[in-house]
């Protein structure tokens, strides 16, 4: 997650957003075992032409209320539970757990990592809250009332982003792969244990996996997905593992007046089901927002 800004991922996604063409091969990104996996590699069903009402479509955004964010937050899992945000930060000795009053960005409950461990995302599984590290290969199970620990799975790989879709947790890697999990164990489903999320370039006439997912939602039936060093939240079919839109926040991070813009990106968001907010934030931001979206003309 402090990899170097990778040219591929935008140039993927502004080809996606511009209609434009695909990446060219080689444009890859580093070469970390489980986090990469460049589009230009992926393998693109060219010979599976689909009507062009299958490209993304682009979405645009308001934002309807801006709320105060700590600006030492690493935010790499944010979700909303009874009344309050629950958000993960990351990096080397800053990784908490941390309940957050919306209003106030008041943090009313917090533990932080033991030992080096560097947080990432955060899913909600009955009474647990499950939070992923980056490259430690643990996933902690925090008892969702008192944050103290219960218990840890171990996984294969890196770890980002992470979300509980109806009796399944969806997580992602940095790759363009969302593998999905038993919440109970936090095995592989044996049915299904991985979908490789793509887009289609209806004027190349060819699907393109889309990677770099990062911080995870599921909204109305859609997981949205941060695109890691991009301005995009994707929507994805979980069924297809298509990328039914873009949402293009572009501009707002040179808003937050943040130190490395590299870095400290767009990450994070959360939905209140009863009463359909969502919310959004970055790494080190000054604020978190309140947003609606609506689809822009192509
Ligand atoms: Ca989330």
């Amino acid at each position: 997650m402090t990899a170097p800004l990778r040219s591929s991922t935008l140039t993927l996604l502004l080809a996606i957003t511009a209609g434009a063409c695909a990446p060219s091969p080689g444009d890859s990104p580093n070469g970390d075992a489980v986090g990469s996996n460049p589009a230009a590699e992926s393998p693109a069903s060219q010979d599976d032409p689909a009507p062009a009402d299958l490209s993304p479509r682009r979405y645009g955004y308001r934002i309807l209320h801006t709320y105060p964010h700590d600006t030492k937050a690493y935010t790499q899992g944010l979700l909303w539970d009874d009344g309050y945000l629950i958000e993960t930060t990351g990096r080397t000795g800053e990784s908490f757990l941390r309940k957050v009053e919306l209003e106030t960005g008041r943090v009313v409950r917090s533990t932080k990592l033991p030992g080096a461990e560097f947080g990432e995302g955060l899913a909600k599984w009955k009474g647990i809250y499950l939070q992923l590290t980056w490259k430690d290969g643990q996933a902690i199970a925090w008892d969702a009332k008192t944050f103290s620990e219960l218990y840890r799975f171990e996984y294969e790989g890196e770890g980002w982003g992470l979300v509980t879709v109806d009796d399944k947790l969806v997580m992602s890697d940095g790759s363009s792969q969302l593998q999905l999990r038993d919440p109970r164990t936090f095995e592989l489903l044996a049915d299904r244990p991985r979908i490789d999320v793509q887009a289609y370039f209806a004027r190349d006439k060819r699907w393109v996996s889309v990677p770099d997912l990062n911080e995870l939602e599921y909204i109305d039936g859609e997981v949205w997905a941060n695109i890691y060093q991009s301005e995009l939240i994707a929507r994805i079919d979980l069924e297809s593992g298509h990328v039914t839109g873009y949402i293009d926040f572009s501009g707002l991070l040179a808003k937050q007046g943040v130190s490395d813009p590299r870095q400290d990106v767009l990450n994070g968001i959360a939905y209140d089901p009863e009463t359909g907010r969502i919310f959004i934030t970055g790494k080190y931001w000054p604020n978190l927002y309140e947003i609606e979206v609506f689809p822009l003309e192509d």
